[in-house]
């Protein structure tokens, strides 16, 4: 490759990056879907949680009732609940409910995406194409960021890369 190619490239690549990282946010209907992320994984992790926000904007409740990824064999929606003084995670029934003009956050702790049966490990500042469909408002293609191994994603605020110390 010539070097203008490799400039030429390069460009590319951080405009899709910059673009992305600004933009990292899906309309779907009434819905708003912020900030879909995961987690990069050791080799041969079976498993890693998915996480976003979703603004149900609409007058009408929504759900979250299933998800897909090429990066997983198998996608479940799961919540974390107390058995026998130990917190689990479980399958959620009927799907992740989104009430009408609320703020749902799928986080680390609490309900999440499970990426089951990893096809491979997920590294850092990779992306991993998930479509999400919505029992009202459909199906949507969006992309989970990876995110370095056991962030908590307290830090979306300012999500610019520098508070990413921990
Ligand atoms: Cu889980």
């Amino acid at each position: 490759m010539t070097i203008l190619k490799t400039l030429a490239g390069a460009a590319a690549a951080l405009a899709l990056l910059a673009s992305s990282a600004m933009a990292h946010e899906y309309k779907l209907g009434d819905l708003v879907i912020n900030h879909p992320w995961t987690r990069a994984t050791p080799p041969n992790a079976p498993a890693a949680g998915g996480f976003l926000k979703v603004h149900n904007g609409g007058a009408a409740d929504d759900k979250l009732i299933s998800a897909t990824s090429p990066a997983a064999g198998r996608v479940e929606l799961h919540e974390m609940a107390v058995v026998d003084s130990i917190m689990k995670m479980r399958e959620v029934e009927g799907g992740i409910a989104l009430p009408a003009g609320q703020d749902t956050e799928l986080k680390p702790g609490g309900l999440h995406i499970m990426l089951m049966e990893l096809k491979g490990p997920l590294v850092e500042g990779e992306s991993i194409p998930m479509t999400l469909t919505f029992e009202k408002a459909g199906p949507i293609d969006v992309t989970l960021k990876v995110e370095k191994m056991g962030a908590k994603g307290n830090d979306h605020g300012s999500h610019n890369g520098a508070a990413h110390s921990h």
